[in-house]
């Protein structure tokens, strides 16, 4: 078998273990494992004698030879020379590459487990033909594992690797399984990063009732684009002349479609603006709920709405209900707008941040300065830096071009939309930056008006799946020039009285939009 033919698209990695293969030959697993499409075997087992480990290595290789597939040992190199198998995979811990290459020698297959930049460069120099890199996601399967790296440092890795120009192949590993193979191989890759060429798994295939059924649907999965990738319609897709136009030309499409369809906007938000936004909801025209209990969410997302993870009064418990319905949201392909309210505040919420983003994918990540910064992957590239006390803004970097490319990088990275209030708003979807200069201040000077722009944005995605980016403009836009309308009516005297008539303005542009009245958008700059 030449190596570098092997296909590592669905690697199986065996368990001897009772907890995972029970009472099932291991050979009849890994068979079933084959016919459903498993490209590539690992025989791991840690507590076996050497002479039980070759018996079973020979079994496993007769039977993996038969479907083309290369059979590796993990760890014992000496196993895999008296079997004859086509290679071994190898962990820090375990012989050095070099010493492995030797007894092998240089047809055979050696892989190695990384979870830092530090171990990639070093099994790459050395001489490995695959990366295992993980662990991705905690698992019991492995408890002495050292590292839980996330999509975030599987992603590190991969940008390493393509700015090295490396050659050598990669699978991730940790936790993977049928419901979050497609989003983690497709986030993994980003926008101009490069992509796994497979995943490992070991229980999610070996612990399965139907092993062979198991491996066909993983098989299907690693290679499906996740639900919640959208590819029609994309406005940045026309040259780059015609956008402000193009865009202001969708406005008030949009706000009359969300009229026309009143779309769910599920708010799991914190108590201080509960009340606002399910106001706004309505006002903008769409169906609110706010309802923070995340076992609701399997129900409420066949509605066809958003969901609005706003993060201001996190808890423990919260944030279990927050992972339950962003796990619903994403498996339904319907959107969700994260407000990582004072993400850059507390050890806490920095981790929250973190989790919610290990868990699954968020379509627009909305905040303020210090709060998207908060969010910016930690991989030591230099970042704009602004420390937050309350959940209030704090002090502004002024310097627009470095925070659009902060956030342009932030978006290519978690392939989304990232939203950046302010004086001026920023908006990216990673290929240019908006900057929306509409707004007053008395948005500033109230609170849960930032919370309250996640909720609009949620109903206007949800009306515009098709294109994200354009309904992110939209509700800016909509939302801004309300406030201005506001602020600048005679019975508002200050932010006590913006708040209402905020409502109201909210309202008549919309009513003016359905009319075909679209002079309020001629303020859009
Ligand atoms: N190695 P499952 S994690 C064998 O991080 C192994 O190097 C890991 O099991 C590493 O697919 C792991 O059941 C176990 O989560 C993966
Ligand atoms: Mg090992």
């Amino acid at each position: 078998m030449q190596k570098d033919k092997v296909d590592y698209l669905l690697y199986l990695v065996t368990d001897s273990t009772p907890a995972i293969l029970g009472n099932r030959d291991i050979g009849e697993v890994v068979e079933a494992a084959l016919k459903g499409g498993v490209t590539c075997v690992q025989y791991r087992d840690k507590k076996s004698d050497t002479a039980v480990l070759v018996a079973t290595a020979k079994r496993l290789h007769r039977i993996t030879s038969r479907y083309g597939v290369p059979l590796l040992i993990n760890d014992r190199v000496d196993v895999a020379l008296a079997v004859g198998c086509e290679g071994v995979h190898i962990g820090q811990d375990d012989m050095d590459i070099s010493s492995a290459r030797k007894l092998l020698g240089p047809d055979a297959i050696i892989g190695v487990t990384v979870s830092n930049a530090e171990e990639t460069q070093a099994a790459c120099a050395a001489g490995a033909d695959y990366l295992g890199i993980g662990t991705v996601f905690a698992t019991p399967t492995k408890e002495n594992t050292k590292s839980i790296i996330g999509v975030d440092g599987l992603q590190q890795i991969l940008l390493q690797l393509a700015a090295a120009g490396s050659p050598v192949k990669t699978v991730c590993i940790g936790g993977i399984n049928a419901s979050n193979v497609s989003r983690v191989v497709w986030q993994s890759a980003g926008n101009n990063g490069r992509a796994l060429d497979g995943v490992a798994i070991v229980s999610a295939i070996m612990a399965a009732p139907d092993p062979e059924a198991a491996s066909r649907e993983l098989q299907r999965l690693v290679k499906a684009n996740p639900e919640f990738v959208n590819h029609c319609e994309d406005l940045e897709n026309r040259p780059a002349h015609d956008l402000v136009d193009l865009f202001l030309a969708t406005v008030p499409q949009i706000i009359h479609r969300v009229h026309n369809i009143k779309p769910l906007s599920h708010n799991m938000t914190n108590l201080v603006v509960q009340n606002l936004a399910a106001n706004v909801a309505l006002n903008v025209g769409a169906s609110p709920i706010m309802a923070n209990y995340g076992e609701e969410a399997k129900d409420l997302v066949t509605l066809g709405g958003a969901l609005v993870i706003n993060m201001g009064t996190v808890t423990p418990e919260g944030l279990e209900n927050y992972l339950k319905a962003l796990r619903a949201y994403n498996d339904a392909g319907q959107p969700v707008v994260f407000d990582p309210v004072g993400a850059g505040a507390t050890a806490v919420r920095r981790a929250a941040v973190k989790t919610i983003f290990g868990a699954g994918y968020v379509d627009v990540l909305k905040g303020n300065q210090a709060e998207i910064l908060s969010c910016m992957p930690d991989d030591g590239a230099e970042q704009p830096q602004v420390q937050q006390r309350g959940v209030d803004s704090g002090p502004a970097e002024a310097d627009m071009k470095k925070l659009g490319r902060a956030i342009m990088q932030l978006a290519n990275r978690r392939r989304n939309i990232v939203v950046m209030t302010g004086k001026t708003d920023l908006v990216t979807a990673g290929r240019y930056v908006y900057a929306i200069d509409n707004g007053h201040e008395y948005l500033g000077m109230v609170t849960g008006t930032g919370c309250c722009l996640g909720t609009t944005i949620s109903a206007m995605i949800a009306a515009n799946l098709w294109d994200k980016l354009q309904a992110t403009i939209a509700a800016l836009l909509y939302y801004n020039i309300a406030a201005e309308l506001a602020a600048e009516r005679e019975d508002v005297k200050g932010p006590g009285t913006f708040v209402p008539a905020f409502l109201d303005e909210l309202y008549n542009i919309r009513r003016k939009t359905v009319d075909g009245d679209l002079g309020w958008l001629e303020r859009a700059r």
